[in-house]
C-alpha cells in the first residue's frame, strides 16, 4: 500500500513538472457578449477583459451572443506557447501550459475593440513586450484601460 502511494505521488509530480493539467487545475470563464452587462453602451466585448490564472488552468470562452470567437495574437503570446482560434459562435476551452501574458481578440471585431488579456502564472516574462505591441482603432483604447488595470495589480 505504501509503495503504491509513493508511486502515485511521483506520477503527480511528473505531470506537474511537464505542465500537464493537474487534478487541481481550474476552469475560468470568459463571456463573449454583444453588449457588456455592466455597461450597455459598450458593444462587442469579452467579459472579463483581463483574467489572471495559474499555470495549467483552462479558460472557457462562452458564447453569450452570436457572432464572436477568440483568437490569440501570434505576436502577443509567450515563447513556446501555442496559438488558438476558436469557431465563431461556439464555446471553446483553451488550457494554458506556458507562463506569460496572452493577448487575444475576436476575429470579426478586433478593430471595434473586442480584445482581451490573459495572465498566466509569472505573466511578467513577456508582459512589457505585449504591452509595446502597436494596436489600431478601438483596440488601442481598450488595451490602454486593460494595461492600466494590470499595472495597478
Ligand atoms: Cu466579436
Amino acid at each position: 500500500m505504501l509503495r503504491n502511494s509513493i508511486i502515485a505521488v511521483a506520477i503527480v509530480a511528473i505531470s506537474s513538472a511537464a505542465g500537464m493539467s493537474a487534478a487541481w487545475a481550474k476552469t475560468h470563464e470568459v463571456f463573449m457578449y454583444n453588449k457588456n452587462p455592466d455597461n450597455k453602451k459598450e458593444r462587442n466585448t469579452f467579459y472579463p477583459k483581463v483574467l489572471k490564472i495559474e499555470l495549467g488552468d483552462t479558460v472557457k470562452f462562452v458564447s453569450k451572443s452570436k457572432g464572436h470567437n477568440s483568437q490569440s495574437d501570434k505576436k502577443g503570446i509567450p515563447e513556446g506557447a501555442e496559438n488558438w482560434k476558436t469557431k465563431i459562435g461556439k464555446d471553446a476551452e483553451i488550457t494554458f501550459d506556458v507562463e506569460g501574458t496572452y493577448s487575444y481578440f475576436c476575429t470579426p471585431h478586433r478593430g471595434m475593440g473586442m480584445v482581451g488579456l490573459i495572465l498566466v502564472g509569472d505573466y511578467k516574462v513577456n508582459y512589457e513586450a505585449v504591452k509595446a505591441l502597436k494596436q489600431k482603432g478601438n483596440a488601442k483604447k481598450v488595451y490602454k484601460r486593460i494595461y492600466e488595470e494590470v499595472d495597478a495589480m
